[in-house]
């Protein structure tokens, strides 16, 4: 009873902010994203009948106590699934350094859904596995599959019309996304408690909503299109909304560092050089960069000679969760 995965994570490009549903993990809105071939987790599930609790060792280490509980309550939905009451122990890796300041769940809760999944004997089929990733981290939904992806929001109260499908193939477009970290500070507010703040408390919050389905059908077309100028203004537009409605929440917050600006400006000063480049920003300060790939490299070295800006990592687009 033990199975390995590894799983991408994704950058989102129309973002994912509030739920309607905080136990099934149901957003308000759809989104998407591109999967990223640089950063991945790499999970083994092993549920053994001698164990009298979950066991998690993130990285090397066994994980804090919250992390431990946030994954014993994904295996428990597992567990309901294939009928069995049997703890685990869960290993994990992510490629990238932990506290630099980049999300794991995407990818780690992909990663997991699938190895888990596989390890209690239940065969899942991609619409199934993105279903069950969602209720780890909403974002995780996306990155079963490889590439180009939108999560369809859905309508449904059990949110069995609420998963993630492919749109284009990493093969399709071999974009640069070039992930700028500019802090390595735990934040204050987690995506989770910063999203339902502000549909709690922010006036915007509906306005957010209804621009989402036009950028949406931009952003797809843009893909299909390999449009950059097009895709890069939809996502900037699209993640600046974003943080306009967590600006606007009660008491405001925002993600953003002195490096986050910094970045930003160099971008726009890149483009009246003549290179196309576009910048999304998650919930967190860390930007990240869409260009083709023949400006990478050189777009790589501006940003490195950014004070505030600690590392680079170039990514291409990437492929779906895999069992190993
Ligand atoms: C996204 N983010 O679409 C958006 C953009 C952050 C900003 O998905 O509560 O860790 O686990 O569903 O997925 C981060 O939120 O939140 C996120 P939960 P998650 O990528």
């Amino acid at each position: 009873m033990q199975a390995s995965a590894k799983a991408h994570s994704n950058m989102a490009l129309i973002k994912y902010w509030g739920k309607r549903d905080e136990t099934l993990m149901l957003p308000h809105n759809s989104s998407f994203s591109v999967t990223l071939d640089a950063l991945y987790t790499t999970t083994t599930v092993a549920f053994d009948a001698a164990l009298d609790h979950d066991i998690l060792i993130l990285n090397g280490r066994e994980a804090e106590e919250k992390a431990r509980l946030k994954v014993s309550r994904f295996l428990d939905i597992v567990r309901e699934m294939a009928g069995m009451n049997i703890h685990a122990k869960v290993t994990s890796q992510n490629s990238f350094p932990t506290g630099a300041g980049l999300a794991s769940s995407a990818s780690g809760f992909a990663a997991l859904a699938c190895a888990a999944s596989k390890a209690a004997g239940l065969e899942l089929d991609g619409k199934a596995l993105s279903m069950l990733a969602r209720r780890g981290s909403g974002s995780a939904c996306r990155s079963i599959y490889g590439g180009f992806v939108e999560w369809q929001k859905g309508v449904k109260l059990d949110g069995s019309d609420s998963y993630a499908k492919p749109v284009a193939p990493p093969e399709h477009w071999p974009l640069s996304l070039l992930i700028a970290t500019v802090s390595d500070k735990q934040k204050k507010i987690s995506s989770r408690e910063g999203m339902a703040k502000t549909v709690a408390t922010s006036p915007f919050y509906n306005s957010w909503l209804n621009t989402i389905e036009e950028d949406l059908a931009q952003a797809k077309a843009a893909v299909q299109n390999r449009d950059l100028d097009t895709l890069g203004k939809v996502a900037e537009r699209n993640a600046l909304r974003m943080h306009a409605t967590m600006l606007s929440a009660d008491p405001p917050f925002l993600y953003w560092q002195k490096g986050t600006i910094a970045v930003i400006r160099e971008v726009e000063s890149l483009r009246e050089s003549g290179i196309p480049a576009y910048f999304t920003i998650d919930a967190g300060a860390n930007v990240a960069v869409l260009c083709e790939p023949s400006h990478a490299a050189q777009i790589k070295e501006k940003l490195l000679r950014l004070r505030e800006v600690q590392h680079v990592i170039v990514s291409g687009p990437g492929p779906g969760v895999t069992l190993l």
